[in-house]
């Protein structure tokens, strides 16, 4: 396949200084070579920079960074569009707020291609915040929303083609405000919480949305923040929240979305290489990639959920 590697050095969408190093920390980790490694053909495009700013307020005064992430949101959907016509996208975040924009470009190019779309989350939390919503007023708790097509985002381009809720899929959540909880229970989100993993581990639930996404010859988009994981594998992010995953459930998930083929682009986000030593961090973000991509232990004829 071709690797499409994008940079998006966007840390405006939270308040912890660190993630403007993302995308160099994946470089550095050796994302490229571990791509290559697999016979991918990889194209870094380098870091993007955001559109010019524009005035833009919010009716909530928490909100900070406004005019910062809708700049960044018209870029990415810009670039993700285009990428998506040469290849496979990796956003390299960056803090989740990087979604609000890769997402859009995806969803107008499924829009175009007249293929459903799919979205797998995988985070420990659920982003369904609106700017209208938000207590902390960091931006990074709003993709959700926005590619659901919900009302509050003023300010940012209409999402092109909202993803129908039933095609979202959250998965490893384990802090929900209220305002989403709220939320959540008016949209058909599926919801794959800690509670469901615990109870029924990572396959079962992971089969059953990808056998949805292949019967309905969607693409599916995979936004990888990097609290998705317990902190004591992947301490480099801003939001650490226990009872994460482990190393062992995420290379898991990583195997059985190479094999089900439909991963059509992924986003890789809220890595901060400063908050842990030697990169072990965003190391482990590319081995899951590497995973992602079609590296095995052992290699065996693949199941398929065509
Ligand atoms: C949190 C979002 N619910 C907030 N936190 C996130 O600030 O509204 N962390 N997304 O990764
Ligand atoms: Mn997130
Ligand atoms: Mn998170
Ligand atoms: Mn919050």
């Amino acid at each position: 396949r071709t690797c499409i590697l994008i940079g998006a050095p966007i840390d405006a969408g939270q308040k912890v200084p660190g993630c403007i190093m993302g995308p160099a920390a994946f470089r550095t980790a050796g994302l490229a070579r571990a791509l290559s490694d697999l016979g991918h053909d990889v194209q870094d495009y380098g870091d993007m920079t955001a559109a010019p700013l524009r005035e833009v307020t919010s009716p909530n005064p928490a909100v900070h960074s406004l005019p910062e992430i809708v700049a960044w949101t018209e870029a990415l959907a810009q670039a993700g569009a285009r990428a998506m016509q040469a290849g496979m996208p990796i956003f390299l975040g960056g803090d989740h707020s990087l979604s609000l924009g890769s997402v859009a470009g995806v969803a107008a190019h499924a829009a175009h291609a007249g293929r459903p779309l799919f979205v797998l989350w995988l985070d420990a939390h659920s982003d369904f915040h609106t700017p209208a919503t938000t207590q902390t007023g960091n931006l990074h708790g709003t993709p959700v929303a926005y590619l659901a097509g919900r009302d509050g985002f003023d300010g940012f381009p209409p999402f092109p083609a909202a993803v129908p809720p039933e095609n979202i899929c959250l998965f490893g959540i384990r802090s929900v405000d209220p305002e989403e909880h709220a939320a959540l229970l008016t949209h058909e989100v599926e919801i794959n919480d800690m509670r469901v993993l615990d109870e029924r581990g990572v396959v079962a639930p992971l089969r059953s949305f990808l056998e949805r996404v292949a019967s309905a010859r969607g693409m599916l988009h995979v936004s990888l923040d990097v609290d998705f994981l317990d902190p004591t594998v992947a301490p480099a992010v801003g939001t650490t929240v226990p009872g994460g995953t482990t190393f062992r459930e995420a290379h898991l998930v990583m195997e059985l979305l190479h094999e089900s083929g439909l991963v059509t682009s992924l986003d890789l986000v809220e890595l901060n290489p400063f908050l842990d030593e030697r990169g072990r961090t965003a190391r482990l973000m590319v081995d899951l990639v590497a995973s992602l991509m079609g590296r095995k232990v052992f290699d065996r004829p693949t199941r398929s959920f065509a």
